[in-house]
């Protein structure tokens, strides 16, 4: 079942029920913002103090960083991760394959505001399915005469019992550039969560595993050979104005991305598409 639903201010989101999971996905950045199977508890962070405002992303679930990561990298004026997460996409479909999945499909495509931003033209098609597993996969398609770059990344919050309780799995002896150090690094064993982390893996073989005290998370990425883990801590924790300040103490961000080496150049009427396979 899909209902549409509305914050009191006029936020819109569709809210995905089957027997397998539930799911609630914002039109606006086609984002992610909850996922829970049937009698489990929530696989994606949200911030109990996320904006959920036009114009504003949503702080926690998966936003989609798109057509480029971070900062822009000659206009710093232009939106942080690029447009796609703060535009309103359009809902193509809601299929309901059987009563354990349902597959959603939202679509971005080029307008005047985008071209305000980024001067090529594309079309953006998502398709979530929502089952047991979670599956989230962002189609580029290139509809200009150039090729154009983009970098990307499914930024996604995992909910962690504790910050202290948990690390990753997967990512030894993998390279990695630390964004908070500009050094370029090794994966030294498992990734735990004592400090500030940053960090743009590269060769990244999937999956990623999420351990926590009582469940494992597996994230496998397609279409990617890059991941970003993410938590900002104490202090840039405090001040950010959409998260609380022990926020950092119940999240990380494991994002199944396309950047750096990775970064991607379709060509005229090419496409390419990054999954982000959770269980
Ligand atoms: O994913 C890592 C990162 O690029 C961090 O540097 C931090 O900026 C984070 O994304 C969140 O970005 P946001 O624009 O959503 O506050």
């Amino acid at each position: 079942m899909a209902e549409h639903k509305k914050f009191e201010n006029g936020f819109e989101y569709i809210e995905v029920t089957n027997k397998s999971a539930r799911a609630r996905i914002a039109l606006q950045g086609a984002h992610l913002f909850h996922y829970e199977r049937v009698g489990g508890k929530p696989f994606l962070w949200l911030s109990e103090t996320s904006f959920f405002e036009e114009g504003k992303a949503i702080r926690g679930g998966i936003p989609i960083c798109w057509p480029w990561f971070g900062k822009h990298a000659t206009e710093p004026g232009l939106p942080q991760h690029g447009f796609a997460r703060i535009f309103v996409w359009q809902l193509l479909e809601v299929n309901a394959t059987d009563a354990y999945s349902t597959e959603v499909t939202l679509q971005l495509k080029t307008s005047a505001e985008s071209l305000q931003l980024w001067p090529y033209r594309f079309e953006l098609l998502l398709h979530i399915t929502v089952s047991r597993t979670l599956t989230i996969t962002l189609t580029t398609k290139n509809r200009d005469e150039h090729p154009f770059k983009i970098i990307s990344a499914l930024h996604s919050y995992f909910a962690v019992s504790g910050i202290d309780n948990v690390y990753v799995e997967g990512l030894a002896n993998t390279p990695y550039f630390d964004a908070l150090t500009k050094e370029n690094r090794v994966q030294q064993g498992r990734v735990h969560i004592t400090e500030e982390v940053d960090r743009i893996y590269q060769n990244v073989h999937y999956p990623l595993i999420l351990h926590d005290r009582d469940r494992t998370l597996q994230v496998d990425g397609q279409g990617s050979s890059s991941a970003v883990v993410w938590n900002p801590w104490i202090d840039k924790c405090a001040g950010m104005g959409d998260m609380p300040d022990d926020g950092y103490k119940t999240m990380l961000c494991i994002e199944t991305a396309n950047a750096l080496q990775d970064a991607q150049m379709p060509a005229p009427g090419e496409e390419h598409t990054l999954t982000a396979v959770i269980s």
